[in-house]
């Protein structure tokens, strides 16, 4: 008799993990400092020191790494940092890349 576990094993429990998305800020030249930080604070949820890390990285780099998350998720990100940018006169852009 195969136990349980040889059960299981044999029928190949297979999880599907849903693809993940790494979402980034660029870098410009007029989008304020105060602003990508509190871009990174509220659509990001990352604390202050954090998110200044973040931005100054940005800033010397050209790109940074916000967070990762599934399509749905990192696109919903990008609309908000769009929006808030656009409401804000400023041209901070995000973009996504699969992991
Ligand atoms: N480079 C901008 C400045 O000097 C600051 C900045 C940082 C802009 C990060 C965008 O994603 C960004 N004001």
């Amino acid at each position: 008799m195969p136990t349980n576990t040889e059960i299981e094993l044999l029928h190949e429990v297979k999880i599907k993990h849903p693809k993940r998305y790494k979402v980034f800020l660029l870098n410009d030249d007029y989008t304020s400092m105060e602003f990508v930080i509190d871009i990174l604070m509220t659509v990001f949820h990352k604390s202050y020191e954090q998110a200044q890390n973040i931005m100054l990285d940005i800033h010397k780099k050209e790109k940074g790494l916000c967070g990762v998350y599934t399509h749905e998720i990192a696109e919903t990100k990008i609309v908000q940092v769009d929006k808030k940018a656009k409401d804000n006169g400023f041209p901070l852009k995000a973009v996504m890349e699969q992991e």
